[in-house]
């Protein structure tokens, strides 16, 4: 068993972990796991490599160490250079893979952009606790008869690193996703607030499961889910800046336009996500870009310094 801010010993050999990753876990700094899916399939060019840039450097500045996470020519990238994001942002080849793809693209050698799921995975080989993101995957509108619900649940039952999210888009069914969230164990935390946050908007209409007010009694809820042997993970969400949102009221016929469209082209399975966000981004003409990317860099934010918190109590 790998204890802690110890690399995994067989993934060690497919991994390469970013020199200024490994001499920062190492040192027990604090260190942030990024995804990629959200750069090479959840926003256009060039606003994605510019948010991929800039959301590390938020990092940065809140005193953690950034660690973008994909596959490339079927290495565990832990720490990624410039000309990886680009490659990310560019590169038509990059599938988009969950953690059901990572043996494939690790044996066949191919270039995967990780979702949340898969970042996780990979994340906890290498010893990383804190990863921000968007919006975490869930269980879709309709997952009664289309079974379509995100890995991301999944992963988040058996990975023990803590997500930080803007919580989970209306264009999923949030209900659901809390009630499977619970089934399986998750602290769904809100920071700072008693309701539940929908991604775009800060308020969803459900009441959070959980609530805490600062970065350190999030941080002391993981030392002590993890203290106690409960293993998995931790969704810890942010709702999005009062000023980038966009209210629930404004952006349900814009969600609700879009499932249609893609109910129209009979599109299922892993291209929802992606054809759902980007629709989004054509019928609201960027807006909603814009709102997605305040909500990354937010996230980034919180969870360096939550990362930062954890880092003094694992201590
Ligand atoms: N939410 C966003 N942007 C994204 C995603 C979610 O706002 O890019 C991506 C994440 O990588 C997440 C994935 O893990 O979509 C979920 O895909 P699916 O629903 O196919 O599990
Ligand atoms: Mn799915």
């Amino acid at each position: 068993m790998s204890t802690p801010h110890t690399l995994h010993p067989a993934a060690a050999q497919v991994m390469d972990l970013h020199s200024e990753v490994a001499a920062a876990l190492a040192a027990g700094r604090p260190v942030v796991a990024l995804e990629s899916t959200i750069i090479s399939h959840g926003m256009p060019y060039p606003q994605n490599v510019e948010m991929a840039r800039d959301v590390e450097a938020v990092v940065r500045e809140h005193g953690a160490t950034p660690a973008t996470i994909a596959v490339l020519g079927g290495r565990l990238k832990v720490g990624l250079t410039p000309a990886e994001l680009e490659l990310l942002a560019t590169d038509p080849g990059v599938q988009k893979i969950s953690t059901r793809d990572l043996p494939v693209t690790v044996a066949l050698g191919g270039h995967g952009a990780t979702t949340v799921a898969s970042t996780m995975r990979i994340a906890a080989l290498a010893g990383i606790r804190v990863f921000a993101t968007g919006g975490t995957g869930g269980v879709h509108r309709g997952a009664g008869e289309s079974m379509d619900i995100s890995a991301d649940l999944t992963e988040l039952a058996r990975t023990d690193v803590c997500v930080v999210s803007a919580g989970v888009k209306s264009i999923l069914d949030i209900g659901l996703t809390l009630e499977v969230l619970e089934t399986q164990g998750v602290p769904a935390i809100t920071l700072g607030s008693e309701e539940f946050p929908a991604f775009y908007s800060r308020r969803s209409g459900f009441a959070s499961p959980l609530t805490v007010q600062t970065e350190a009694e999030a941080a002391r809820v993981l030392h002590a889910k993890w203290s106690l042997g409960l293993s998995g993970g931790v969704l810890l969400a942010n709702p999005v800046p009062e000023e980038a949102e966009i209210p629930a009221a404004e952006i349900t016929p814009h969600i609700e336009r879009a499932l249609a469209d893609m109910a129209a082209l009979g599109l299922t399975g892993k291209a929802t996500t992606p054809y759902l966000l980007g629709r989004i981004v054509e019928i609201t003409g960027g807006r909603s870009l814009t709102t997605n990317i305040a909500l990354v860099r937010h996230n980034a934010a919180v969870a360096a310094r939550l990362a930062a918190e954890y880092a003094a109590l694992a201590a």
